[in-house]
């Protein structure tokens, strides 16, 4: 049996999983033709799951060829072949970014991509095994964000350090870093307020909060930018704008289980360059996973 988180993954993913599988099975009922119009369809079916019409164009060609080469039979054998393919698309860096120690990671992006709910589940996670996290509260904008970040630090058992609405969200980094270094932590994760990558003094704020947690640090900084993954190619654009802003680290993909279009995450390892740290497939604290190219894969397409 499939482990639990597993199931999570493949249930997270069915959607996109559902659409492309339909699409696939017109192709293979077609017979077993590999001919211009079955290579030219499966292009099509790939980028309507939102892979980047670059990324399907090396994946479809790199197929292309193995069927040449080694003859692939049929169009079954080609698809058994795709998930491979998609897997050597995504594959990242190995090192999980997360795993050094000890380490500080303020957490952006626009509004609503899961910012906070991130970073509850990281921080439950992540002490879970043992590292000593200390969470900012670093949205001292939108109501109720310090309330509902409070409730994911009791659920995950870790302190959080908070100043009143409307602060200067820099001196929360502040004194979130002095608190840290006074526990003994080894993990800080900082959560910031929702901002479009368009606003000028928005992302200026963040620069700002950025720079000051830098220069407050003796632990090294990584910038984690929380991306939704129904956004589709627009996330692309977001993230570009923010990686130019801040200097992003990776990427969490989220709501990856409300979508038809996890394909996305083929467009992000290839175009951005930047690792996939974490996969959202859900609400809840364990919806948090590990982004393993050649299980993302073949949850994709085969869902086995
Ligand atoms: N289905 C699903 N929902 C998610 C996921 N991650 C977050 N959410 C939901 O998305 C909504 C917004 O999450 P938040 O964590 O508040 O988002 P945020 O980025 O902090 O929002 P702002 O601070 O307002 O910018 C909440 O209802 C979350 O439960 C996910 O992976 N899957
Ligand atoms: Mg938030």
């Amino acid at each position: 049996m499939a482990p639990v988180w597993y199931e999570r993954l493949t249930e997270g993913l069915t959607r996109t999983r559902e659409s492309l599988q339909g699409q696939l099975n017109v192709l293979l009922r077609k017979g077993p033709d590999l001919d211009v119009e079955f290579w030219s369809d499966l292009e099509d079916t790939l980028v309507a799951a939102d892979m980047g019409a670059a990324a399907v164009t090396e994946i479809v060609d790199r197929l292309r060829d193995d069927a040449t080469r080694e003859a692939l039979p049929d169009a079954q054998a080609v698809l058994d072949r795709l998930v491979h393919e998609i897997a050597a698309e995504i594959r990242t860096s190995k090192a999980d970014l997360l795993a050094e120690k000890p380490l500080v990671v303020l957490v952006v992006g626009i509004n609503g991509t899961g910012k906070t709910t991130t970073v509850g589940k990281l921080a439950k996670a992540l002490s879970d095994e043992g590292r000593r996290v200390v969470i900012g509260s670093g949205d001292t904008f939108r109501a109720a964000a310090i309330e509902q970040l409070r409730i994911w630090a009791t659920r995950a058992n870790v302190p959080v350090v908070e100043r009143e609405r409307g602060s200067d969200p820099a001196s929360v980094s502040f004194d979130t870093l002095r608190s840290a270094e006074a526990q003994d932590a080894d993990l800080v994760l900082i959560d910031t307020a929702g901002r479009l990558h368009t606003s000028p003094d928005l992302m200026a704020e963040l620069q700002k909060v950025h720079r000051v947690t830098q220069r407050e640090s003796r632990w090294p900084v990584r910038v984690l930018l929380v991306m939704d993954a129904t956004t589709g190619q627009n996330g692309l654009v977001q993230a570009r704008e923010f990686d130019r802003a801040l200097g992003l680290d990776g990427i969490v993909l989220t709501k990856l289980d409300g979508t038809a279009k996890g394909g996305i995450a083929v467009a992000i390892a290839r175009d951005l360059g930047l690792p996939i740290v974490r996969i959202g497939v859900g609400e809840d604290v364990d919806d948090l996973r590990p982004f393993d190219p050649d299980e993302f894969a073949r949850a994709l397409v085969t869902g086995a």
